[in-house]
């Protein structure tokens, strides 16, 4: 049997292309109705950032180095993308909450809009790409900076409709109690207090 070949080549001019993730591509390039008009596309994210344009991310790393200069010490920033123990202090003191958006807008990128979730032309399939859901409405989310032997404390709110989890990669962290608890379900609606102690020992590291 011949392999079916799908085709992914974009047929409209990229400055106005909409792309939800190649999966559905195929099907929604030649997307049309019952009558025969193409599907409004409007509510459909827009991944494809203006050629002319500089995508703007609110880079919490940079924010921190600016504000962190000449022996300057901040906890949060302005806009609060980060959270920092940098410096003397030992405790890091974060609020954090877990919320679906219904649109988040990146400058140079344009607005991404989530939908219900649900593609009717796909049968209604439940599909990840409508979804939008952040940490205090932010994306990327806040970044956290500390030392070794510092304390993470998170005051975590679920404002999902499903409960979830809270977890680090890439630490070498106790799991136990309120700590890097990968079994941990947050109920729709509840607040955690996670605590994490970094070990003095800890090596640098980029974790998430
Ligand atoms: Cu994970």
């Amino acid at each position: 049997m011949a392999e079916e070949k799908v085709n992914l080549t974009p047929q409209v001019d990229l400055k106005d292309a909409y792309v939800i993730g190649e999966y559905n591509f195929a099907a929604w390039s030649k997307g049309k109705d019952e009558n025969d008009n193409p599907f409004d596309t409007s509510n459909y994210l827009k991944v494809l950032p203006h050629p002319d344009e500089k995508i703007v991310f609110k880079d919490p790393y940079q924010d921190w180095q600016n504000d962190h200069q000449d022996g300057k010490f901040k906890e949060k920033s302005d806009s609060g993308n980060y959270y920092s123990s940098w410096g003397p202090d030992k405790v890091l003191d974060v609020n954090l909450r877990m919320s679906q958006l219904s649109e988040l807008e990146i400058e140079g990128l344009g607005i991404l809009k989530a939908g219900d979730g649900k593609i009717p032309w796909l049968d209604d399939k439940a599909t990840p790409y409508e979804i939008l859901r952040a940490y205090n409405g932010l994306v990327p989310g806040p970044m956290m900076i500390t030392e070794p032997g510092d304390t993470i404390k998170v005051t975590l709110k679920n404002d999902l409709d499903h409960s979830s989890n809270f977890h680090t990669h890439g630490l070498h962290v106790s799991p136990l109690g309120h700590g890097d608890n990968v079994l941990f379900g947050l109920a729709p609606g509840e607040t955690w207090e996670v605590e994490i102690n970094i070990p003095e020992v800890h090596f640098i590291g980029t974790d998430w």
